[in-house]
């Protein structure tokens, strides 16, 4: 891709609206654009970003057996009337009336849909577990959107339920989805602590809010430092595995400030490793039991012969915020250098080439050398401007492909400038950038 050809609208300068920088860098590189307030168009760079974010989330909720469908935006307002929620939800719910005067929503979250789509099937224990997710837009109609994308109105969103016999397998399903964000953060490259959280309107009696730590964050913390050092290596999906991560991860405090209680705080973590921060909450999962399936009256026969509710749980991950919250963790605002991780970045390498309008041999083998990396399936960017180098290279480092190729103008034989963003360049040949991707690639 050219960068000349592409769509990557980019600012001069920060853009001043913008208060906290995963914003600023994404409308100055043109990753979104607003359309109304709170509500974003994703332009080719933002958008690859969160589609590669998308893939992993996807890989991971499938890893642990959950299935894929795909539900509605818009939602009738009939199965929220039997849960009870269709009034308490209150005015974040954007209503909306069709041409036959009935009541419809823009779905802000989709328990009642699911469970709807469960109880028209699903009628036997024998079934069960079932695990069933979408990843699809959701509309709250928040009173102060703010942070671009990362309180909107219109967001992207995973959502997962699941449907147990018992509250003893629905707790294992939890646990599934508990390993399941570990391992999805840890693939894009951040830190998430699950914390013990409140319910809000989803309900339920078991929550945990996954964290990544961000001064620019809106969740209050308090949290054992010592938790950051733990890991979900070698749990295995069983039982006794995942209830013990779970148990690991439960034995330090780690609470958002609605469950927070200083003296329980003080007495169970020494001062030097109290934390009390900020962090952006990038997934929630809830139990809530019979909540939903006794409102909506989703039973299935047991074993002797009765029938009850099934035990139900809601796994949330926010995909479009987790593009602001990547920004937030990898953006080095002071130096203007945003390095995407491999795992998800737009490019994984940029190619800058100096282009000499009389002399296009830098092009030429710009050209050839992001075709012999694309048989690699390593993806770049060329730089075919004719601007100078040191503004082509500021341009690439907002881009945030981690890895770097200049081609001056006496380039060498064989030898090419290489540079892994925040490291030092090098002069090696092709085979030997392509094997360094490739192993980076690899380790995500
Ligand atoms: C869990 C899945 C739920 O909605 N129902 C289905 C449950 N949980 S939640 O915590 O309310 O939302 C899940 C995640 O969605 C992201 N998110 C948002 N992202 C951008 N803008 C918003 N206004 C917004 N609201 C929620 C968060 O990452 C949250 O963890």
């Amino acid at each position: 891709m050219y960068i000349s050809k592409s769509f990557i609208p980019i600012l001069k300068n920060s853009p001043s609206e913008a208060k906290i920088k995963s914003h600023k860098l994404m409308l100055r590189v043109g990753m979104i654009k607003q359309s109304s307030a709170g509500i974003y168009s994703w332009l080719p760079l933002g958008f690859k970003v969160m589609k590669k974010i998308e893939k992993i989330v996807r890989e991971e909720q499938d890893r642990i057996g959950a299935q894929e469908i795909l539900m509605p935006t818009i939602q009738s307002s009939e199965i929220w009337k039997e849960s009870g929620r269709y009034e308490d939800y209150g005015d974040e719910m954007l209503r909306i009336k069709d041409r036959q005067d009935r009541e419809m929503l823009y779905g802000p979250t989709n328990e009642e849909l699911v469970t709807d789509i469960f109880r028209s099937s699903i009628k036997s224990y024998k079934s069960l577990p079932q695990l069933l997710y979408h990843i699809q837009w959701k509309f709250r109609d928040e009173i102060r959107p703010r942070f671009g994308i990362m309180r909107c109105r219109e967001f992207y969103m995973k959502d997962a339920y699941s449907f147990d016999v018992n509250d003893e397998e629905a707790l294992f399903s939890y646990n599934k989805f508990f390993l399941s964000y570990l391992k999805t953060f840890k693939r894009l490259d951040l830190t998430a602590i699950p914390m013990a959280a409140d319910t809000g309107p989803i309900g339920g009696s078991l929550s945990h809010e996954f964290i990544i730590l961000a001064e620019t964050g809106e969740s209050k913390i308090f949290t054992d430092k010592r938790i950051f050092d733990l890991n979900s290596d070698g749990t295995r999906l069983e039982k006794k595995s995942l209830d013990d991560l779970r148990k690991k991860y439960e034995q330090f405090y780690s609470v958002t400030d609605e469950k927070f209680n200083k003296e329980e705080f003080e007495k169970k973590v020494s001062e030097s490793n109290r934390l009390k921060t900020k962090g952006i909450e990038v997934g929630h999962i809830f139990y809530f039991g019979d909540k939903y399936s006794k409102s909506m009256g989703a039973s299935v026969d047991l074993p002797g012969g009765k029938k009850d509710f099934v035990k139900m749980g809601s796994y949330g991950i926010g995909v479009s915020r987790l593009v602001g919250a990547i920004i937030e963790a990898k953006y080095d605002e002071k130096n203007e250098i945003m390095k995407w991780p491999i795992s998800v970045a737009p490019y994984d390498v940029s190619i800058i080439a100096m282009i000499n309008k009389n002399d296009t041999s830098s092009l030429d083998r710009a050209n050839r050398i992001a075709s012999e990396l694309e048989k690699s399936d390593i993806q770049s960017i060329i730089d075919d401007t004719d601007e100078n180098i040191s503004s082509k290279i500021k341009k690439m480092n907002l881009i945030g492909a981690p890895f770097q190729i200049i081609i001056g103008k006496q380039a060498e034989a064989d030898l090419i400038e290489f540079k892994e963003l925040g490291k030092e360049s090098q002069k090696i040949n092709l085979t030997t950038i392509i094997k360094i991707i490739k192993e980076q690639k690899v380790i995500n």
